[in-house]
């Protein structure tokens, strides 16, 4: 079986790109977290516009093809593998293909070089409408959007500038190609735009739509009327043709919704560094008094410490997550770094990741010292220890290890986003 379009696309793009045969670049961005909604809006939208570059007169296959339309997954690749729900729903609408071999990562690219001339560069920004600050030597280009967060009012000229509070921006996509598909003519052109979306396409786009809207499930108020219409557009492209209403499809949806959200559940087979890499955030602070500069990190890691089928059981013992999390913490030059576990028990259970359906959702929490680091000084460890075990946060040692303390963190209700301020007033009270 030859591989599909889409990977023939995305692997000479690749070559192109490394070969540097290109006059001009439409790069089609998704958002720094490279999530499902962001991965498939960014490759589906680049390659509309390329399939509507291929079909739209004859004339542009007889000249060489000049534009290069590049989707471009805002992750290094090493960190691909992470996103477990992205590779199962690559892999679900790909079966034969290695979709993610050819992608091209944040790591992959030499932005600088492509904002010089003689390339003309356009940036098309994708489930963001702001540029994070690594990506800024591209905001001189942006010349389109689509969204579905807040506007925030960046680049108000660009065209097109679809922002529309929908449940998926993959949404917005799918109405996209509606579009072009509907106001494209089939007798003049070779390839008809329609026989670009192909059942495995079609798959694709599905997938965050599902993910994003709860299988579209009204008492989760996350699908819009919007949404809805995109879903019944994508009907008759895909897999399985018997699919001619919404409430026939439903027992597929869900089916797909719940191996996709299983599939994001699906950590605990991750090594350690990767689970404290996934999703980590650092911040520097300022002790008012010393005027010393204190980093800390806080990883959130979707995976228990206790319970025979979690982390400690896994590694057989707390030791060896400590001493991964202490050289984590020298190689990002952290003087503190906080492991907090969230865990929904009745969640996993759903889905038979979980014996123990009734736990509810729990939380835990490490903190790291990086030793020879600026607060290492055992008075000052020993001040900030003291106080998060006085915090709102209501831990309760559960453990000691190597000189780390686990706790188990009984005000659930405190995220990251809570326990970031907290932590810098610590830091800054030293
Ligand atoms: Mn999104």
């Amino acid at each position: 079986m030859p591989p599909s379009k889409l990977y023939q696309w995305l692997q000479s793009t690749k070559l192109l790109l490394r070969a540097k045969q290109y006059a001009d670049v439409v790069l089609v961005m998704g958002n720094e977290a490279a999530d499902l909604d962001s991965v498939v809006s960014s490759i589906a939208y680049a390659y509309l516009r390329e399939a509507q570059s291929r079909s739209s007169s004859t004339i542009a296959t007889t000249q060489p093809h000049n534009t290069l339309h590049l989707p471009l997954i805002a992750i290094p690749r090493s960190e691909f593998q992470l996103r477990t729900e992205c590779t199962f729903a690559l892999k679900t609408a790909y079966q034969n293909d290695d979709i993610s071999s050819v992608l091209t990562f944040a790591d992959e690219i030499d932005l600088q070089s492509l904002t010089q001339p003689p390339t003309s560069l356009s940036v098309i920004l994708t489930d963001h409408n702001s540029l994070a600050s690594t990506y800024s030597v591209l905001a001189p280009h942006i010349t389109g959007i689509i969204d579905h967060h807040a506007d925030s009012h960046h680049h108000p000229t660009a065209d097109p500038r679809i922002i529309s509070v929908v449940g998926s921006c993959t949404t917005l996509v799918v109405n996209e190609w509606q579009k072009a598909i509907q106001s494209s003519n089939p007798t003049t052109t070779t390839d008809p735009l329609a026989t670009y979306l192909t059942p495995s396409l079609a798959t694709l786009l599905l997938s965050p739509i599902l993910i994003d809207t709860i299988d579209l499930n009204p008492s989760f108020y996350r699908a819009t009327p919007q949404d809805i219409t995109a879903t019944q557009f994508l009907l008759p492209y895909l897999q399985n043709p018997t699919y001619t209403t919404l409430e026939s499809a439903q027992p597929y949806f869900t089916s797909f919704f719940t191996a996709l959200q299983k599939a994001k559940l699906e950590i605990s087979h991750l090594p350690t560094p990767s689970l404290l890499i996934k999703d980590h955030k650092q911040w520097t602070f300022k002790c008012t008094t010393t005027n010393q500069s204190i980093t800390v990190g806080i990883s959130s890691v979707m995976f228990p410490l206790r319970g025979t089928n979690g982390w400690i059981s896994r590694e057989n013992s707390a030791t060896p997550i400590i001493k991964a999390a202490t050289t984590f913490a020298q190689e990002r030059n952290l003087d503190l770094l906080i492991i907090m576990t969230a865990f929904d028990h009745a969640e996993a259970a759903a889905v038979g990741e979980d014996e123990a359906g009734a736990k509810g959702f729990q939380r835990e929490l490490i903190p790291i010292f990086n030793p020879g680091f600026v607060i290492s000084h055992p008075d000052e460890t020993r001040k900030i220890v003291e106080r998060l075990e006085r915090s709102e946060l209501e831990l309760v040692k559960f453990q000691e290890v190597d000189g780390a303390s686990l706790y188990v963190q009984n005000n659930v209700k405190c995220s990251r986003k809570q326990v970031q301020p907290i932590v810098q007033g610590i830091c800054e009270g030293l």
